[in-house]
């Protein structure tokens, strides 16, 4: 594509002139969360609906230009950032944020694709029921980008991750049809489930524009416990412990290093009620039926006789609980503000996290000295956020390539719940073997022939 104006042109006849933004206008969707990618897009442009939105992709294949789909520009892995050719069209979904229907007795919830997560979980829960999705940019993220990056959080030990609750899907596919599968269904073998092609696959196959979620019924009761464990070890016995006696009422078991609480308590003026341990356990269970206290009584009880606890608060109120959350949830921020780190999401068999983080630890403190690490995670799922801070930027490359080497030995994946974007592909690409390569090329080939949707994201662009 040579001259951008025709285009343009044709995207204001579609939105209107004032849902097509162009140069400084386009700053705040042309850089990622972190500021560590920046773009230069051809402009963003904002339809209002579904039809607005295959309008925009059929113009911009016809004009060879390449389409970047962004939601609430949350993530953490460049996806939805443009490349710096001035050629690329964001199409923000951003206009289109319609809860179109709540169904408590199916457990259903329509709603457009940019409906904001916090929303739609708040419209839930006026009809009783939760969207058992929860993460720290909930307040930002939508629900089509957390579809196309099939988003984890902290309710995935219970529920799973987005894909679990995604029951149907409205796509526009690259050649600009529009796939309509809004079913309130939980039950649909009827051939191909096409949806799962555009769930966790970052906006390289098609745009999400409406979707119908699962929903189930809000907990009546929580527990929520922050817990110091005097090492990894311990902290998986007390998760096999807590499996065993509260089960399916387990909703979240998460891990937070006293240094990174130390990052909280410094950057964003946060203090925690227990301290002076290496790790901490932030643990939560809920249910509807009454006892749940009881048993998360008991279950601190047996962890400090059996030595798996040092020291802890089990939350006395709905406030206290929400305090020892926003600790959890003010990691990244604190992170950020202390400078940022070379970001690893990896995923190991929960067996083996404790023999992965010593492996992984010898090795940074011959590799990378200096580091300091702010680890952290969804430890129910063997996913850390293994975050490496204090490096210098030229020896980045080295350090990322060798914390996935050892996640490769410990049979693990470079990307539990973020996704490739364009910070992760390449390293997907010297790790993934030959029948992914081969696979995932015939899939974005047959789909996106034109390699214009997303371009260089998920997929390498040679492949
Ligand atoms: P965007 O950032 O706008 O886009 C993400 C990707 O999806 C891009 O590739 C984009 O092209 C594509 N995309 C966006 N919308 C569409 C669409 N409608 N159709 C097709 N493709 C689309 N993630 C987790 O998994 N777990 C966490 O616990 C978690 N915590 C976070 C905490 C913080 C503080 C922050 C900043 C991020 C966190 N994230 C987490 C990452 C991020 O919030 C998720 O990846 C989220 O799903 C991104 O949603 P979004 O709407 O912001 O998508
Ligand atoms: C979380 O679990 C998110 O809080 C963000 O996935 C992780 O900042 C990170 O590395
Ligand atoms: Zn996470």
């Amino acid at each position: 594509m040579t001259d951008g104006a025709p285009l343009l042109d044709t995207l204001r006849r579609i939105c209107g002139d004032t849902a097509v933004l162009t140069g400084g206008d386009t700053a705040a969707y042309a850089t990622d969360w972190r500021d560590m990618f920046h773009g230069t897009p051809l402009c963003v442009v904002r339809p209002a609906n579904t039809d607005e939105v295959a309008r925009c992709v059929t113009s911009c294949a016809k004009a060879g230009a390449g389409i970047v789909p962004q939601g609430g520009n949350t993530g953490l892995a460049g996806g939805a950032t443009p490349d710096a050719s001035g050629t690329q069209v964001i199409i923000a979904l951003d206009r289109m944020t319609a809860i179109r229907h709540i169904d408590p007795i199916g457990m259903t919830v329509e709603v457009e694709a940019g409906a904001i997560l916090q929303t739609v979980k708040d419209a839930a829960e006026n009809e009783n029921r939760l969207l058992p999705l929860s993460l720290a940019a909930e307040g930002s993220a939508r629900i089509g980008g957390l579809i196309a990056t099939n988003a984890g959080g902290i309710d995935v030990l219970r529920y799973g991750m987005t894909r679990a609750l995604v029951l149907g899907l409205e796509v526009v596919l690259p050649d600009g049809q529009v796939l309509s599968r809004l079913r309130h269904l939980r039950k649909d073998n009827a051939g191909y489930d096409l949806k799962q092609l555009f769930i966790g696959t970052e906006g390289s196959l098609g745009i999400v524009t409406a979707a119908v979620l699962r929903l189930v019924p809000l907990p009546r009761h929580r527990a929520t416990a922050l817990i110091a464990v005097p090492d990894i070890a311990a902290a998986v016995r007390l998760y096999e412990r807590a499996q065993s006696d509260i089960g399916e009422a387990l909703s979240a078991f998460e891990l937070i290093s006293g240094d990174g609480l130390a990052l909280v308590a410094r950057h964003m003026g946060q203090d925690a009620p227990v301290s002076g341990a290496e790790w901490y356990l932030l643990i939560e269970a809920g249910s509807s039926l009454p006892g749940l206290r009881e048993a998360a009584e008991a279950l601190l009880e047996t962890a400090f006789e059996e030595g798996w606890a040092t020291d802890g608060v089990l939350a006395e109120s709905e406030a206290q609980a929400d305090g020892l959350w926003q600790l959890r949830e003010s990691l990244t921020e604190a992170e950020g503000k202390a400078g940022g780190a070379i970001k690893h999401d990896i995923s190991v068999p929960i067996t083996g996290i404790d023999a992965f983080l010593s492996e992984v630890g010898d090795m940074l403190r011959s590799t990378a000295p200096d580091a300091r690490l702010n680890v952290f995670g969804h430890l129910g799922d063997g996913n850390l956020h293994y975050n490496v801070m204090n490096v210098a930027k030229a020896d980045a490359g080295t350090v990322n390539a060798a914390v996935h080497d050892v996640v490769a030995r410990h049979a693990g994946s470079i990307s539990a719940e973020h996704g490739l974007g364009q910070y992760r592909v390449a390293e997907w690409a010297r790790l993934a073997s030959a029948p992914e390569h081969d696979l995932t090329r015939r899939i974005k080939h047959a789909l996106d022939p034109g390699g214009l949707m997303n371009p260089g994201k998920v997929v390498p662009q040679d492949d």
